[in-house]
């Protein structure tokens, strides 16, 4: 009678649970007058101090907030939260022309052609010694799947890498402690066979064909270059967050999964029937070394990497036309799978490498798993079944401990290197604060609305820095002056230096933030790079001096390659173009100092002005549709003559007889035509 009432309160519990996920803001205030008042109980005087970054100081410290379906990271100095970069990485930035101008627009070519968008979801930073090391930002495109690699010595996105064999791509990126890889799970199974490439099946053969992927990307050591070198193909189910390992559990990732059902439809139903869904454990090193003996078989594939070459600032496509693979079924020790709650979503491990904390969002507790446990439990073959022949873990074998109570909805946990961990609760909307000794409660702390995921600055590495922690809302209601219909998403910044946790500030964030990687200031600020070396430019179009600026045409191209510097553009009287012409220019910012961009846009173009960095070349196409005088300028306030920096294009009717001509200041004699205009 006992175990009925327990099961039917289990049952009840449930329910609301998957009611309240449902409803979605079930839980949240919606009038701000219950819970959700700006002033809140919880912030005190003193949190203005505490925010505080004084005019011309900085702050200490960078954080980078994905933009989930902007397809850019954004960067904000905490504690102040101000927004200090906004980096396109999948997406077209009509801001500063990546994606518009002729440079960039590589960077966005995949299998499926140009994708100037993506859902860019988790950003990590790069690592050494499990530490951030503020080199590079790894980033994921959950959409049409790509890993992205941004240098922070520039802010820049410099590399784009397809991946094969995916479908949403999100249980990604995920470096190792020392980069070694880059590994990235698919969040859909693909029908695959290993002629290579997805099929064309029946959504009812999902349970026979669909199989997942795990990619595992090398990174060269000192330029950060990656390299797709294998995949491990895992059963069909649904791959959903990762993190990986440290100290003893460093050659290990954990990625959670759901819909181990292997259902095809209406997956809110369908991925639900079982109790426990599974946390995959993978030995990355054992893989590496699998693969590295020959065990990785080849498959066709066809996937694009996408590079920017630093000093030209050029970016190339390379097709990749093979991938290798191993079967976990061929490759024992490789892969394990611990029973987990039902469709959990993010796995965290602790600083110390001991314990995975499982946020099941359906579960009423929050397990904790014990590596120590977990190799225990292998080497007495502790075993539950088997799945593809990956063995099962028994639950009990390898669980620490169960949270008890510690909210509704677990989605996220991050750890601050004194003992305690901190939780996202995405329906009872808090952040909740227990121990990694007792497995206590011992905080809780409202935040507005429904948190997804949390950040503390290096919560995920070996030695967080347990002063701060943002908190990502998925639901901003009522806390900023409305905007209509379309608000920005909201962050909370959060002193978490203290026994108990204080509310200190709230900012919008740019469009959602799914993740964001926290680092000192002093670890990237020193090596930003304040402008590019005229003489380093290798773009072959450059003009590195006004007396070599050109205009020249071929049949119905034509090429004008020109310069910019305060205030003035060489050439700024341009002639001969004719309706109908090709026109790239090629425009050198000559100016080598600190924060002299210039822009260049003209009348007319269906492209997006092109924002110049001082030592760079970048390229603008325009096809001119009627004659007439075109006026181009400089978009850039750039210095106190900046609305006089402009020029003029003459475009005279096909056929004409106008020649090519251009100069800038007195009228000189006009330089003669290189090639003849074509008719
Ligand atoms: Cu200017």
């Amino acid at each position: 009678m006992e175990t009925l009432i327990n099961k039917l309160k289990a049952a009840a519990l449930k329910m609301t649970l998957l009611m309240a996920l449902a409803a979605g803001a079930a839980f949240q205030g919606c009038s701000g007058t219950e819970q959700g008042n700006s002033k809140d109980e919880a912030v005190s005087a003193d949190a203005a101090t505490a925010v505080y970054v004084a005019p011309g100081e900085h702050d200490e410290l960078y954080s980078f907030l994905s933009g989930g379906f902007n397809g850019q990271v954004s960067v904000y100095g905490i504690p102040s939260g101000r927004l200090l970069k906004i980096i396109p990485v999948f997406t077209q930035f009509a801001e500063n022309g990546y994606g518009y101008n002729e440079e960039s627009k590589a960077m966005l070519m995949t299998s499926h052609g140009f994708v100037p968008w993506d859902d860019l979801h988790h950003p990590k930073l790069s690592r050494a010694d499990g530490m951030a090391d503020g080199r590079w930002l790894f980033v994921n495109g959950n959409n049409t799947p790509r890993v992205a690699r941004v240098d922070l010595k520039t802010f820049e996105t410099v590399e784009i890498m397809e991946i094969p064999n995916s479908a949403g791509n999100h249980c990604s990126p995920y470096p190792t402690n020392n980069n070694e890889y880059v590994l990235a799970g698919t969040r859909f199974s693909v029908p695959l066979d290993m002629k290579g490439g997805t099929q064309d099946v029946s959504l009812n053969d999902y349970k026979d064909k669909f199989r997942g992927s795990i990619s595992f990307i090398k990174v060269d050591k000192e330029h950060g270059d990656m390299e797709l070198d294998f995949q491990i193909l895992v059963p069909g189910f649904d791959y959903d967050l990762a993190n990986g390992g440290k100290g003893p559990s460093e050659d290990w990732v954990f990625f959670t999964t759901y819909n181990t059902e292997k259902s095809a439809t209406l997956k809110e139903l369908g991925a639900s029937q079982n109790d426990r869904d599974y946390l995959a454990a993978i030995n990355w090193k054992l893989a590496a070394k699998y693969a590295a003996e020959g065990k990785a078989k080849e498959m066709p594939a066809n996937y694009y990497h996408n590079k920017m070459d630093h000093n030209s600032h050029i970016a190339k496509s390379t097709v990749k036309k093979t991938v290798r693979y191993l079967l976990p079924e061929d490759c024992p020790g490789m892969m394990y799978l611990l029973p987990a709650p039902k469709s959990p979503h993010g796995i965290d491990v602790d600083p110390t490498g001991e314990y995975m904390v499982v946020n099941g969002k359906l579960a009423s507790s929050l397990p904790v798993f014990a590596f120590s446990k977990m190799q225990k439990a292998i080497k007495n073959k502790d075993f539950d079944g088997e799945v593809n022949g990956i063995p099962v873990l028994k639950y009990e074998s390898v669980l620490a401990a169960e949270v008890k109570e510690p909210g509704l909805g677990p989605l996220h946990t991050e750890f601050d290197g004194k003992g305690n961990a901190y939780s996202t609760m995405f329906v009872s909307s808090e952040v909740v604060k227990w121990s990694l000794k007792d497995f206590q409660v011992k905080d809780r702390m409202p935040v507005y609305y429904s948190p997804g995921h949390l950040m503390i600055p290096g919560g995920d590495t070996r030695e967080p820095y347990g002063k701060y922690m943002v908190v990502m809302n998925k639901i901003t209601k009522d806390r900023f002056l409305p905007t209509g219909p379309e608000l920005m998403h909201s962050a909370q910044l959060i002193d978490i230096s203290g026994e108990k946790m204080k509310m200190l500030l709230d900012f919008p964030t740019v469009a959602e933030p799914h993740y964001a990687q926290g680092i000192r200031a002093d670890l990237v600020a020193p090596n930003s790079v304040k402008f590019f070396k005229l003489d380093e430019n290798t773009h072959p179009e450059a003009v590195k001096s006004e007396k070599d600026v050109s205009v020249t045409r071929n049949g119905r191209n034509v090429k004008i390659n020109m310069t910019s510097i305060r205030s003035h553009f060489t050439p700024d009287n341009i002639e001969g173009v004719q309706v109908g012409d090709t026109v790239l220019f090629h425009v050198t910012n000559l100016e080598q100092d600190w924060d002299v961009p210039h822009g260049f846009a003209i009348m007319g173009a269906n492209n997006a002005e092109t924002l110049i960095m001082p030592g760079a070349t970048q390229t603008l196409k325009w096809v001119p549709q009627q004659a007439g005088i075109y006026p181009f300028y400089c978009t850039d306030f750039c210095s106190a003559l900046h609305q006089e920096m402009q020029g003029y294009v003459r475009v005279s009717p096909r056929g004409s007889k106008v020649p090519i001509s251009f100069s800038t200041g007195e009228k000189k004699p006009v330089p003669p035509a290189t090639a003849s205009v074509s008719k």
